[in-house]
Protein backbone atom coordinates (compact mmCIF):
# COMPACT_ATOMS: atom_id res chain seq x y z
CA UNK A 1 0.00 0.00 0.00
CA UNK A 2 1.15 3.75 -0.53
CA UNK A 3 1.79 5.34 2.69
CA UNK A 4 3.30 8.53 3.13
CA UNK A 5 6.45 9.02 5.18
CA UNK A 6 9.07 11.50 5.27
CA UNK A 7 12.01 11.22 2.92
CA UNK A 8 10.31 7.72 1.27
CA UNK A 9 8.75 9.08 -2.03
CA UNK A 10 11.10 10.37 -4.89
CA UNK A 11 10.93 13.85 -4.23
CA UNK A 12 11.43 14.12 -0.16
CA UNK A 13 11.31 18.38 -0.01
CA UNK A 14 7.57 17.94 0.42
CA UNK A 15 7.65 15.79 3.25
CA UNK A 16 9.98 17.93 4.96
CA UNK A 17 8.97 18.93 8.65
CA UNK A 18 10.11 21.38 11.29
CA UNK A 19 10.73 18.09 13.06
CA UNK A 20 11.96 16.03 10.50
CA UNK A 21 14.57 13.38 11.35
CA UNK A 22 17.55 15.32 11.11
CA UNK A 23 16.75 17.69 13.27
CA UNK A 24 15.78 15.81 16.03
CA UNK A 25 18.28 16.25 19.42
CA UNK A 26 18.70 12.93 20.63
CA UNK A 27 16.40 9.60 21.30
CA UNK A 28 12.81 9.48 22.18
CA UNK A 29 11.75 9.80 25.66
CA UNK A 30 8.35 10.60 26.03
CA UNK A 31 5.42 9.98 23.48
CA UNK A 32 1.56 10.44 23.64
CA UNK A 33 -1.73 11.71 21.90
CA UNK A 34 -2.52 14.79 21.37
CA UNK A 35 -6.38 15.31 21.04
CA UNK A 36 -7.00 18.54 19.06
CA UNK A 37 -10.43 19.91 19.88
CA UNK A 38 -12.72 22.83 19.43
CA UNK A 39 -15.64 24.20 17.57
CA UNK A 40 -15.63 23.82 13.74
CA UNK A 41 -13.79 26.42 11.78
CA UNK A 42 -11.73 27.42 14.52
CA UNK A 43 -8.37 26.34 12.80
CA UNK A 44 -7.81 22.87 14.28
CA UNK A 45 -6.61 21.37 10.95
CA UNK A 46 -4.94 24.38 10.13
CA UNK A 47 -2.85 23.89 13.16
CA UNK A 48 -1.94 20.25 12.63
CA UNK A 49 -0.76 21.29 9.60
CA UNK A 50 1.20 23.99 10.66
CA UNK A 51 2.63 21.45 13.37
CA UNK A 52 3.69 19.00 10.35
CA UNK A 53 5.17 22.29 8.13
CA UNK A 54 2.78 19.96 5.77
CA UNK A 55 -0.41 20.70 4.18
CA UNK A 56 -1.77 17.07 4.98
CA UNK A 57 -5.28 17.96 6.42
CA UNK A 58 -8.04 19.25 4.25
CA UNK A 59 -8.85 22.74 5.15
CA UNK A 60 -11.77 25.19 3.99
CA UNK A 61 -14.35 27.80 4.91
CA UNK A 62 -16.80 25.06 5.32
CA UNK A 63 -17.50 23.86 8.68
CA UNK A 64 -17.01 20.24 9.19
CA UNK A 65 -14.06 20.20 6.89
CA UNK A 66 -12.68 17.36 9.07
CA UNK A 67 -15.06 14.28 9.10
CA UNK A 68 -12.69 11.64 10.53
CA UNK A 69 -9.71 12.09 13.06
CA UNK A 70 -6.52 12.42 11.26
CA UNK A 71 -2.69 11.23 13.07
CA UNK A 72 -0.32 13.41 12.21
CA UNK A 73 3.36 12.90 14.30
CA UNK A 74 6.27 15.46 14.92
CA UNK A 75 9.51 14.70 16.33
CA UNK A 76 10.02 17.66 19.14
CA UNK A 77 12.61 17.99 21.96
CA UNK A 78 12.59 14.18 22.99
CA UNK A 79 8.86 13.73 22.52
CA UNK A 80 7.03 11.77 19.57
CA UNK A 81 3.73 14.03 19.37
CA UNK A 82 0.88 12.35 17.99
CA UNK A 83 -1.53 15.22 17.08
CA UNK A 84 -4.69 14.13 16.67
CA UNK A 85 -6.67 16.47 14.30
CA UNK A 86 -10.85 16.08 14.98
CA UNK A 87 -13.66 17.09 13.38
CA UNK A 88 -15.31 20.43 14.66
CA UNK A 89 -18.08 19.39 17.85
CA UNK A 90 -21.13 20.86 16.82
CA UNK A 91 -25.05 19.86 17.13
CA UNK A 92 -25.42 17.03 14.99
CA UNK A 93 -28.61 16.59 12.36
CA UNK A 94 -27.35 13.84 10.67
CA UNK A 95 -26.00 10.40 11.34
CA UNK A 96 -22.91 11.55 10.42
CA UNK A 97 -22.88 14.23 12.59
CA UNK A 98 -23.23 12.33 15.41
CA UNK A 99 -20.55 9.75 14.51
CA UNK A 100 -18.23 12.95 13.56
CA UNK A 101 -19.12 13.85 17.60
CA UNK A 102 -18.67 10.62 18.71
CA UNK A 103 -14.73 10.60 17.04
CA UNK A 104 -13.62 13.84 18.68
CA UNK A 105 -14.94 12.78 22.63
CA UNK A 106 -12.95 9.05 21.82
CA UNK A 107 -9.89 11.25 21.07
CA UNK A 108 -10.70 13.46 23.91
CA UNK A 109 -10.98 10.35 26.74
CA UNK A 110 -8.19 8.50 24.76
CA UNK A 111 -5.81 11.55 24.73
CA UNK A 112 -3.00 12.19 27.13
CA UNK A 113 -3.15 15.74 26.47
CA UNK A 114 -5.86 18.47 24.80
CA UNK A 115 -5.44 21.11 23.06
CA UNK A 116 -8.59 22.99 22.87
CA UNK A 117 -8.29 25.18 20.44
CA UNK A 118 -10.62 28.99 19.97
CA UNK A 119 -10.05 31.53 17.44
CA UNK A 120 -10.48 35.52 17.00
CA UNK A 121 -13.93 36.28 14.72
CA UNK A 122 -12.68 37.36 11.45
CA UNK A 123 -13.73 40.68 12.22
CA UNK A 124 -12.40 41.88 15.62
CA UNK A 125 -13.87 45.76 16.25
CA UNK A 126 -13.63 45.97 20.12
CA UNK A 127 -12.78 43.92 23.25
CA UNK A 128 -13.10 40.14 22.00
CA UNK A 129 -15.61 38.13 24.08
CA UNK A 130 -15.71 34.27 24.69
CA UNK A 131 -18.07 32.22 22.16
CA UNK A 132 -20.91 30.43 24.16
CA UNK A 133 -20.07 27.55 22.10
CA UNK A 134 -16.71 27.92 23.66
CA UNK A 135 -18.13 27.93 27.37
CA UNK A 136 -20.35 25.35 26.28
CA UNK A 137 -17.40 23.12 25.43
CA UNK A 138 -14.98 23.92 28.47
CA UNK A 139 -17.39 21.75 30.16
CA UNK A 140 -17.01 18.84 28.49
CA UNK A 141 -13.10 18.81 28.79
CA UNK A 142 -11.70 16.20 30.72
CA UNK A 143 -10.50 17.63 34.36
CA UNK A 144 -7.78 14.29 34.64
CA UNK A 145 -5.37 15.35 32.26
CA UNK A 146 -3.21 18.25 30.82
CA UNK A 147 -5.37 20.82 28.50
CA UNK A 148 -3.78 23.69 27.03
CA UNK A 149 -5.89 26.74 25.74
CA UNK A 150 -4.94 27.94 21.78
CA UNK A 151 -6.26 30.76 20.97
CA UNK A 152 -5.67 31.06 17.00
CA UNK A 153 -6.10 33.35 14.40
CA UNK A 154 -4.34 36.39 15.94
CA UNK A 155 -3.02 37.43 12.99
CA UNK A 156 -6.21 39.07 12.83
CA UNK A 157 -5.90 41.66 15.00
CA UNK A 158 -2.84 44.53 15.40
CA UNK A 159 -3.80 45.17 19.16
CA UNK A 160 -3.58 42.21 21.24
CA UNK A 161 -4.87 43.86 24.26
CA UNK A 162 -8.32 43.40 22.62
CA UNK A 163 -7.98 39.41 23.76
CA UNK A 164 -7.78 40.34 27.43
CA UNK A 165 -11.46 39.95 27.72
CA UNK A 166 -11.31 36.62 25.85
CA UNK A 167 -8.55 35.35 28.15
CA UNK A 168 -10.20 36.16 31.18
CA UNK A 169 -13.53 34.55 30.38
CA UNK A 170 -11.81 31.34 29.17
CA UNK A 171 -9.38 31.34 32.35
CA UNK A 172 -12.43 31.69 34.69
CA UNK A 173 -14.25 29.15 33.31
CA UNK A 174 -11.28 26.44 34.02
CA UNK A 175 -7.48 26.20 34.89
CA UNK A 176 -5.42 25.40 31.76
CA UNK A 177 -2.21 24.07 32.27
CA UNK A 178 -1.21 26.45 29.91
CA UNK A 179 -2.12 29.42 27.07
CA UNK A 180 -0.23 29.71 23.87
CA UNK A 181 -1.85 32.05 21.42
CA UNK A 182 -1.05 31.72 17.98
CA UNK A 183 -1.50 32.55 14.26
CA UNK A 184 -1.97 28.67 12.36
CA UNK A 185 -2.21 30.23 9.15
CA UNK A 186 1.20 32.11 9.40
CA UNK A 187 2.54 29.63 11.71
CA UNK A 188 3.69 32.26 14.76
CA UNK A 189 3.67 30.66 17.87
CA UNK A 190 3.30 26.91 16.36
CA UNK A 191 7.11 26.17 18.18
CA UNK A 192 5.42 26.92 21.30
CA UNK A 193 2.53 24.76 21.25
CA UNK A 194 5.47 22.28 20.26
CA UNK A 195 7.69 23.19 23.82
CA UNK A 196 4.70 23.13 25.59
CA UNK A 197 3.56 19.48 24.34
CA UNK A 198 6.47 18.06 24.67
CA UNK A 199 7.17 18.39 28.24
CA UNK A 200 3.65 17.44 28.87
CA UNK A 201 3.76 13.87 26.99
CA UNK A 202 4.12 10.72 29.37
CA UNK A 203 7.58 9.05 29.75
CA UNK A 204 7.94 6.20 26.79
CA UNK A 205 9.49 5.10 23.93
CA UNK A 206 8.77 6.05 20.42
CA UNK A 207 5.58 3.86 19.03
CA UNK A 208 6.53 4.64 15.14
CA UNK A 209 9.49 4.74 12.76
CA UNK A 210 11.09 7.97 12.85
CA UNK A 211 9.89 8.65 9.30
CA UNK A 212 6.36 7.91 10.24
CA UNK A 213 4.00 11.16 9.45
CA UNK A 214 0.85 9.37 9.57
CA UNK A 215 -1.30 6.06 9.93
CA UNK A 216 -3.40 6.65 6.74
CA UNK A 217 -2.91 5.59 3.53
CA UNK A 218 -2.27 8.14 0.17
CA UNK A 219 -5.29 6.98 -1.22
CA UNK A 220 -7.25 8.19 1.90
CA UNK A 221 -5.72 11.81 1.51
CA UNK A 222 -6.49 11.50 -2.15
CA UNK A 223 -10.13 11.14 -1.26
CA UNK A 224 -9.40 14.35 1.02
CA UNK A 225 -8.17 16.36 -1.43
CA UNK A 226 -10.79 15.61 -3.80
CA UNK A 227 -13.76 16.52 -1.36
CA UNK A 228 -11.43 19.48 -0.06
CA UNK A 229 -11.86 20.61 -3.71
CA UNK A 230 -15.30 20.14 -3.73
CA UNK A 231 -15.90 22.29 -0.99
CA UNK A 232 -13.24 25.33 -1.69
CA UNK A 233 -15.57 25.26 -5.05
CA UNK A 234 -19.08 24.90 -4.08
CA UNK A 235 -21.56 26.47 -1.39
CA UNK A 236 -24.68 26.39 0.74
CA UNK A 237 -26.02 22.74 0.21
CA UNK A 238 -23.52 20.91 -1.89
CA UNK A 239 -20.93 21.05 0.56
CA UNK A 240 -22.42 18.31 3.03
CA UNK A 241 -24.01 16.37 0.39
CA UNK A 242 -20.48 14.96 -0.55
CA UNK A 243 -18.68 12.32 0.25
CA UNK A 244 -15.58 10.57 -2.26
CA UNK A 245 -14.38 7.12 -2.69
CA UNK A 246 -11.26 5.97 -4.47
CA UNK A 247 -12.18 3.47 -7.26
CA UNK A 248 -8.59 2.60 -8.34
CA UNK A 249 -4.96 3.71 -6.90
CA UNK A 250 -2.35 2.48 -8.72
CA UNK A 251 1.20 3.45 -8.39
CA UNK A 252 3.46 3.94 -11.28
CA UNK A 253 5.81 0.65 -11.89
CA UNK A 254 8.58 2.87 -13.52
CA UNK A 255 9.86 6.07 -12.57
CA UNK A 256 8.76 7.41 -16.63
CA UNK A 257 5.09 6.72 -15.53
CA UNK A 258 2.38 8.72 -13.41
CA UNK A 259 0.44 7.39 -10.40
CA UNK A 260 -3.40 6.81 -12.13
CA UNK A 261 -6.41 7.39 -9.10
CA UNK A 262 -10.02 7.04 -10.22
CA UNK A 263 -12.44 8.70 -7.55
CA UNK A 264 -16.48 8.62 -7.32
CA UNK A 265 -17.82 11.82 -5.65
CA UNK A 266 -20.83 10.69 -4.11
CA UNK A 267 -23.82 13.11 -3.82
CA UNK A 268 -27.42 13.07 -2.76
CA UNK A 269 -29.55 14.46 -5.11
CA UNK A 270 -29.32 14.88 -9.11
CA UNK A 271 -29.33 18.86 -8.87
CA UNK A 272 -26.18 18.33 -6.76
CA UNK A 273 -24.76 16.29 -9.30
CA UNK A 274 -25.69 18.88 -12.04
CA UNK A 275 -23.99 21.67 -10.06
CA UNK A 276 -20.81 19.52 -9.23
CA UNK A 277 -20.48 18.76 -13.17
CA UNK A 278 -20.93 22.09 -14.22
CA UNK A 279 -21.49 23.61 -17.65
CA UNK A 280 -19.85 21.25 -20.35
CA UNK A 281 -17.57 19.66 -16.98
CA UNK A 282 -16.21 23.01 -16.39
CA UNK A 283 -16.94 22.54 -12.63
CA UNK A 284 -15.51 18.85 -12.50
CA UNK A 285 -12.55 19.82 -14.81
CA UNK A 286 -11.66 22.51 -12.09
CA UNK A 287 -11.88 20.10 -9.00
CA UNK A 288 -9.99 18.06 -10.48
CA UNK A 289 -7.15 20.17 -11.65
CA UNK A 290 -7.02 21.25 -7.67
CA UNK A 291 -7.09 18.10 -6.17
CA UNK A 292 -4.23 16.49 -8.53
CA UNK A 293 -1.90 19.40 -7.62
CA UNK A 294 -2.54 18.69 -3.93
CA UNK A 295 -1.82 14.87 -4.48
CA UNK A 296 1.20 15.57 -6.16
CA UNK A 297 2.63 18.21 -4.26
CA UNK A 298 2.24 15.35 -1.15
CA UNK A 299 4.10 12.64 -3.07
CA UNK A 300 6.44 14.46 -4.85
CA UNK A 301 5.21 12.50 -8.48
CA UNK A 302 2.76 12.79 -11.14
CA UNK A 303 -0.59 12.34 -10.91
CA UNK A 304 -3.83 11.00 -13.24
CA UNK A 305 -7.24 11.51 -11.67
CA UNK A 306 -10.17 10.71 -12.97
CA UNK A 307 -13.56 11.33 -11.59
CA UNK A 308 -17.05 10.38 -11.66
CA UNK A 309 -20.09 11.74 -9.91
CA UNK A 310 -22.90 9.41 -8.05
CA UNK A 311 -25.72 9.96 -6.53
CA UNK A 312 -26.31 8.14 -3.95
CA UNK A 313 -29.68 9.18 -2.37
CA UNK A 314 -29.06 9.26 1.53
CA UNK A 315 -25.74 8.12 2.49
CA UNK A 316 -25.43 10.86 5.21
CA UNK A 317 -28.47 8.63 7.57
CA UNK A 318 -26.97 5.57 6.13
CA UNK A 319 -24.94 3.14 8.59
CA UNK A 320 -23.82 1.06 5.24
CA UNK A 321 -23.14 3.86 3.57
CA UNK A 322 -21.11 5.43 6.50
CA UNK A 323 -19.16 2.18 6.90
CA UNK A 324 -18.14 2.05 2.84
CA UNK A 325 -17.01 5.69 2.74
CA UNK A 326 -15.06 5.31 5.82
CA UNK A 327 -17.03 7.77 8.29
CA UNK A 328 -17.94 5.69 11.21
CA UNK A 329 -16.06 6.12 14.23
CA UNK A 330 -14.37 3.31 15.98
CA UNK A 331 -16.86 2.99 18.77
CA UNK A 332 -19.99 2.04 18.68
CA UNK A 333 -21.53 3.21 22.62
CA UNK A 334 -22.63 6.77 22.81
N1 LIG B 1 -6.83 34.34 9.54
C1 LIG B 1 -6.65 33.06 9.90
N2 LIG B 1 -7.41 32.09 9.38
C2 LIG B 1 -7.20 30.83 9.78
C3 LIG B 1 -6.19 30.49 10.72
N3 LIG B 1 -6.24 29.15 10.93
C4 LIG B 1 -7.22 28.69 10.12
N4 LIG B 1 -7.80 29.68 9.43
C5 LIG B 1 -8.90 29.57 8.44
O1 LIG B 1 -10.07 29.14 9.09
C6 LIG B 1 -10.82 28.25 8.24
C7 LIG B 1 -11.07 26.94 8.93
O2 LIG B 1 -9.83 26.27 9.10
P1 LIG B 1 -9.76 24.71 9.44
O3 LIG B 1 -8.35 24.39 9.79
O4 LIG B 1 -10.42 23.90 8.37
O5 LIG B 1 -10.68 24.68 10.77
P2 LIG B 1 -11.22 23.41 11.59
O6 LIG B 1 -12.63 23.22 11.16
O7 LIG B 1 -11.14 23.81 13.03
O8 LIG B 1 -10.32 22.26 11.27
C8 LIG B 1 -10.02 28.13 6.95
O9 LIG B 1 -10.52 29.04 6.01
C9 LIG B 1 -8.60 28.50 7.39
O10 LIG B 1 -7.81 29.03 6.35
C10 LIG B 1 -5.39 31.55 11.25
O11 LIG B 1 -4.48 31.37 12.06
N5 LIG B 1 -5.66 32.81 10.82
MG1 LIG C 1 -10.73 20.47 10.49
Amino acid sequence: MEWIGRGSHGNPRPMASKSSPEKAEGPVVRAGTVAIIGRSNVGKSTLLNAALALRLAAVSRRPQTTRTPLLGIVRHQGAEIGFLDTPGLHKADSKLGREMNRSARDALRDADVVLFVVALPPHVRGDVRAHPGDLALIEQLPTDKPVVLIVNKIDVIRDKGLMLPLLAALSAAREFTAVVPVSALTEQGIELVLDEVAKLLPEGPARYAADTLTDRPMRHFAAEYVREAVLRATSQEVPHAVAVTIDEYAEPSSDKEVTRISATIHVEREGQKRILIGEKGTMLKRIGTEARERVEELIGGRVHLAIWVRVTAGWRERSESLADFGLLARTEST
